[in-house]
């Protein structure tokens, strides 16, 4: 039993420091529809829509989750909320929720930082 939980743990260890399908759709190995790009961010759908509109919007290079971002990744994560901004506005004139979600209890299922757009609908509060 015992083992088995430290097996587990271990797994899941491994799953937030690899690589993983983020790494690939910034690297163009995997093809997402995109919103948009530049030197620094990439926007693109999410392939599991929550609402009408659900876009996310990722860093160029990885941080795993938010709570591993320093001060050096000050001007990074501003450019996401600012793309998110940019974008939602141009498609969501009637409001939009942006959503991070950090860790397992915060429903992260993948470890590479990323900004949910939702809109599209009137969503509700809180979620669940
Ligand atoms: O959200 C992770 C989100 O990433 C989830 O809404 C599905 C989305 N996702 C996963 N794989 C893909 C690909 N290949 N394209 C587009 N969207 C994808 P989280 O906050 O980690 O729960």
């Amino acid at each position: 039993k015992e083992n088995e939980m430290v097996k587990a743990l271990r797994e899941a260890k491994k799953n937030q420091s690899g690589r993983n399908i983020f790494d690939s759709i910034v690297e163009k190995q995997i093809k997402v529809d995109v919103l948009y790009e530049d030197d620094h961010c990439m926007a693109f759908k999410d392939v599991n829509p929550q609402a009408p509109t659900h876009f996310l919007v990722i860093p160029k290079t990885r941080i795993q989750m938010l709570e591993q971002a320093t001060d050096e990744h000050e001007s990074i994560l501003g450019k996401l909320l600012l793309t998110a901004k940019r974008l939602a506005n141009e498609r969501l004139p009637n409001g939009y929720r942006v959503v991070i979600n950090n860790g397992p209890e915060g429903c992260q299922s993948v470890y590479y930082l990323h900004v949910h757009v939702i809109g599209g609908r009137q969503l509700t509060w809180p979620p669940g």
